[in-house]
């Protein structure tokens, strides 16, 4: 049963009032990646704008979010967060407009009061088709949940409750896969090779706000040639942009970290993060916040063979330099059955945007 199937089921099972049970040994998940026995799992669904899901509350520990998306044109885009202090959802929507403003004075302030008004825990930006998990340690409290993928209204985004509660002592690994750290610098720390299918751990070791798009470029793709596009002022599409299957891991603050698994056709991908930088007001991926890396099956165990974490930076192994130039078709071939990378194209929006 893929992972559409399994949502679906759930919002049925909602539908009829029933409650599905989740948490046991990742009951028929489509990956072939390792049982997380330590794990509460949630089914989220989104459709660009509004988040079902198959319980609205957990015990305190480690939870696993499994994602999928009905909304072929722009995805989903799941926030997950809390409040601090006596900041509302109405001053969280006003700090994201601020982020997202052209004037980067504006922005900068956004971001800096974005960083103080909530706590973000990703979640992730999943594409029709592409779906994707978090794996994170959550503590008790209140959290809310909003699917952004499509622009939202006037009325901003349909927001979630989602309560945990207190905890149970679930645990798991420090680490699953490579780690990506993200600085203050605005920089991501990657290996240069990651799994296609499998999972990574990502760190915000920073003290500002970070997201990491994964987007595939064409083979050949490097970080000099993003930077170039950048100071080109050019608008529209890069040259090197390709359209295919992308996941995300979305907005974590500082200090935070989650697991992300996905799988997407091999190839040549870039991390990028479009956060507006909290003193010079530019989206990060201006200030340096790209990477590009070679997602492979060969990476860290194919299949999401997980158990092996290495060090971060530490070298990967095996013949996975090399491209091969039939991803671009293969990726373009996956474009007509799963649905564009609207991804991108927010973010190209907001880069746009904010450099103008
Ligand atoms: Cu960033």
């Amino acid at each position: 049963m893929s992972n559409v199937a399994i949502v679906r089921l759930a919002a049925l099972t909602l539908a009829a009032g029933g409650v599905v049970a989740t948490g046991g040994p990742a009951a028929a998940h489509g990956q072939s990646e390792p049982v997380d026995q330590g794990s509460t799992t949630v089914l989220v669904h989104g459709d660009g704008a509004h988040v079902t899901l198959s319980r609205t509350s957990v015990d305190g520990g480690r939870v696993t979010f499994k994602m999928d998306t009905s909304n072929a044109k722009d995805g989903s885009n799941f926030t997950l967060l809390r409040l601090v202090g006596n900041a509302t959802l109405a001053r969280i929507a006003a700090d994201f407009a601020e982020e997202s403003s052209p004037n980067p004075s504006t922005a900068a302030k956004g971001t800096r009061d974005l960083t103080r008004d909530a706590r973000f825990f990703g979640l992730a930006q999943v594409g029709k088709g592409t779906p994707a998990t978090v794996t994170e340690q959550l503590s008790a409290g209140t959290y809310y949940l909003a699917d952004t993928g499509s622009e939202p209204g006037p009325a901003g985004p349909a927001v979630t409750k989602f309560t945990v509660g207190d905890s149970d002592g679930r645990s798991g690994p420090s680490a699953r896969g490579p780690v990506i750290t993200m600085t203050s610098s605005d920089r991501f720390i990657s290996p240069n090779v990651l799994p296609a299918q499998g999972t990574v751990t990502v760190r915000n070791v920073s003290d500002t706000l970070h997201f990491m798009s994964i987007q595939p470029v064409k083979a050949g793709t490097t970080d000099a040639d993003i930077d170039k596009f950048g100071q080109s002022g050019a608008q529209g599409p890069p040259p090197f942009a390709l359209e295919g299957p992308s996941v995300g891991l979305n907005i974590l603050s500082p200090g935070k970290q989650a697991e992300l698994s996905y799988k997407l056709p091999p190839g040549t991908y870039v991390l990028l993060c479009f956060i507006a930088d909290d003193k010079t007001g530019l989206p990060h991926v201006a200030m340096g916040m790209h990477k590009v890396v070679t997602l492979s099956t060969a990476s860290t165990g194919s299949a999401g063979a997980v158990a092996a974490t290495p060090a971060p930076g530490a070298p990967h192994t095996g013949g996975t330099g090399a491209v091969n130039p039939l991803n671009g078709l293969i990726a373009l071939a996956l474009l007509g059955a799963s649905g564009t990378l609207v991804v991108m194209r927010r973010s190209l929006r907001w880069a746009g945007a904010q450099l103008t």
